[in-house]
C-alpha cells in the first residue's frame, strides 16, 4: 500500500480524515456486483430517495475482505492503540445533500471507512470535511459547531460555501474519518456508497457504553444524517 499506517493515523489525529487513493482498487469489480445484489436501483439508476442496507459484510464478501485487510487493521491499531472491532456496516444509494454534521460527539473515537462506487466531485456530492473539527481541544464541541450547522443564519453562507476540504474520489479510493469530524456532501448526485465503522476494543465501562450508543444511533439516524 502506498501509505503508512502510522502516517494515516497521524493525519486522522490532526485533520480527522484521510484519503487513501486506490486502496481498494482490486476489489472494485466485486464491490460493484455485490452492491447490485444488495440494492436494486430503478432502471435509470436514480432512486427518488436514499436507500440503505445495514450489516452487509456477509452479503458483500468483497467488502468483508476489505474490512479484514491488513491495512485496515494497521490503521485502526495505529489510531486506537489497540486491537479493533468492526461494529456496523452499510450500503447506501445516496441522493441529494448531506448537511453539515458529525456522527455524534463521542469521547471514544470511532473510524468510518467509506468507498464510493461512483466518481464524486465537488459538484456531484463529494464528501467534504472541516479539518480538526473532531478535536474537543479545538473547541469544536461548542460554538463553532453550532455556527457551522446554522451556516445560513449565523455565517451568511450556503452549506457548499463553508470553507472546507473537498475529497473528490474515484471507485477504488477509500476515505477514512473519525466520526466526530464535521462533514457534509453538497450538490449531491446519485452516489453508491459502501462503508464500515470500527472502534478500538472497548476496555472501560464508558467505552462500552459509547460503543453501544454509537451502534444504536447508526440504526436510529440511518446511515447518514441529512438534516
Ligand atoms: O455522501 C454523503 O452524502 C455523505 C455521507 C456521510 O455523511 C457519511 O457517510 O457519514
Amino acid at each position: 500500500m502506498p501509505f503508512r499506517d502510522t502516517e494515516v493515523a497521524r493525519q486522522l489525529q490532526v485533520f480527522g480524515f484521510a484519503h487513501l487513493r486506490r486502496a481498494a482498487q482490486d476489489a472494485v469489480v466485486g464491490l460493484e456486483h455485490g452492491f447490485e445484489r444488495l440494492i436494486r436501483l430503478p432502471s435509470d439508476g436514480r432512486p427518488e430517495e436514499r436507500v440503505t442496507e445495514f450489516d452487509i459484510l456477509t452479503g458483500l464478501p468483497a467488502l468483508g475482505s476489505v474490512a479484514r485487510s491488513a491495512w485496515v487493521r494497521g490503521i485502526c491499531e495505529a489510531y486506537f492503540g489497540r486491537r479493533h472491532r468492526v461494529i456496523t456496516s452499510d450500503a447506501n444509494a445516496l441522493v441529494g445533500d448531506s448537511y453539515w454534521h458529525s456522527d455524534g460527539f463521542y469521547n471514544t473515537p470511532f473510524l468510518r471507512f467509506v468507498l464510493y462506487l461512483d466518481d464524486t466531485t465537488r459538484d456531484t456530492g463529494a464528501l467534504r470535511f472541516l479539518p480538526g473539527s473532531h478535536r474537543a481541544d479545538n473547541g469544536w464541541t461548542g460554538d463553532p459547531t453550532r455556527h457551522v450547522i446554522r451556516h445560513r443564519e449565523d455565517l451568511g453562507l450556503a452549506g457548499g460555501d463553508v470553507p472546507a476540504v473537498v475529497v473528490e474520489s474515484r471507485p477504488g479510493d477509500v476515505i477514512v474519518f473519525d466520526t466526530n469530524v464535521m462533514h457534509a456532501a453538497w450538490h449531491g448526485d446519485v452516489r453508491r456508497q459502501l462503508a464500515f465503522n470500527c472502534v478500538g476494543e472497548p476496555e472501560t465501562e464508558a467505552e462500552q457504553l459509547d460503543t453501544r450508543r454509537y451502534f444504536l444511533n447508526r440504526y436510529v439516524s440511518g446511515s447518514v444524517l441529512i438534516g
